[in-house]
């Protein structure tokens, strides 16, 4: 018998991928978890039936949340994750030997926990010392902070279900406080290419841009992500993403990266036409 998940993308087409088995279901307090392994993607989490990461692609989505911030701010310590149980996000962050703490606060632990399991590969980095992970709302943990990070990063599911308050403008307005006067916040923006998604999509960057001083946003390719044309916001106190690129600096690191380069981080802030269009 052949096994296949289908995410539907809009009401009209759906991804389907093969899958070998499935390794992983269960049903926490904020959703449904599921892990699978197939032939093409290697393993990858479902969230409530919608695709969080794959084997395969991850790390383009991984390395685009983390080392664009980190290209542009010249003095990162303190980082806020919110969401991002899989690990992938604190993966890439504790490359860095400059970061000091990071706060990872995740609302469902069981996430966490299947990860570990499931999906070792992301979660590489959650045993480092310098990492504390919190299971709480994050909506709740940040409007207690103030001029605490300078780096906060949103890597949430999709806007609505446990992820919905992650894209109110209460949420951005408590970032905005929650970082040092020079501070960036990045997140995940959805996509802008199906009809379906256009109006959420440019609701949350209208309430990013009513918050922050500067907003842009870069995209990339993730083919397992609802029409692979990704979206990440880029907003910030201080730092230009382009201007303020510290190219040399980041180079000098040596990361040695899978699809982030300082090359690829200036193309990535030119939108197509139709996406300018809509902002
Ligand atoms: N964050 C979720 C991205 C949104 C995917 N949406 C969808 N498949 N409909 C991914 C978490 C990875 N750390």
């Amino acid at each position: 018998m052949e096994l296949w998940f289908s995410e539907p993308h809009t009401k009209n087409v759906k991804l389907s991928i093969r899958v070998n088995r499935q390794l992983y279901s269960g049903e926490s307090e904020f959703q449904r978890i599921d892990v699978f392994e197939s032939p093409e993607f290697g393993r990858f989490l479902t969230l409530d039936g919608y695709m969080m990461l794959t084997e395969k692609d991850e790390f383009i989505y991984h390395e685009m949340m983390v080392h664009v911030p980190l290209a542009v701010h010249p003095n990162v310590k303190n980082v806020l994750v919110i969401g991002a149980g899989d690990g992938g996000v604190v993966r890439e962050l504790v490359r860095y030997d400059t970061i000091e703490h990071i706060d990872m606060v995740e609302i469902d632990p069981m996430v966490v926990q299947v990860c570990r399991e499931y999906l070792p590969f992301t979660t590489t980095g959650l045993d480092d010392p310098r990492v504390s992970i919190r299971y709480e709302d994050g909506l709740k943990f940040v409007r207690r902070c103030e001029d605490a990070y300078d780096l906060i990063i949103v890597d949430s599911t999709d806007p609505f279900g446990p992820g919905e308050g992650l894209f109110t403008k209460e949420f951005y307005g408590s970032c905005y406080k929650a970082l040092h006067a020079d501070g960036i916040m990045v997140n995940q923006h959805e996509s802008p290419f199906y009809d379906e998604d256009v109006a959420a999509m440019q609701r949350t960057h209208a309430r990013i841009v009513q918050s922050f001083p500067l907003s842009r946003l870069y995209q990339a390719h993730i083919p397992t992500y609802p029409s692979g044309h990704w979206l990440f916001g880029f907003a910030s106190k201080k730092y230009h993403p382009l201007r303020d690129l510290r190219e040399a600096e980041w180079n000098a690191r040596r990361l040695s990266c899978r699809y982030y380069t300082t090359t690829l981080h200036k193309g990535a802030f030119y939108l197509p036409a139709y996406v300018e269009e809509m902002l």
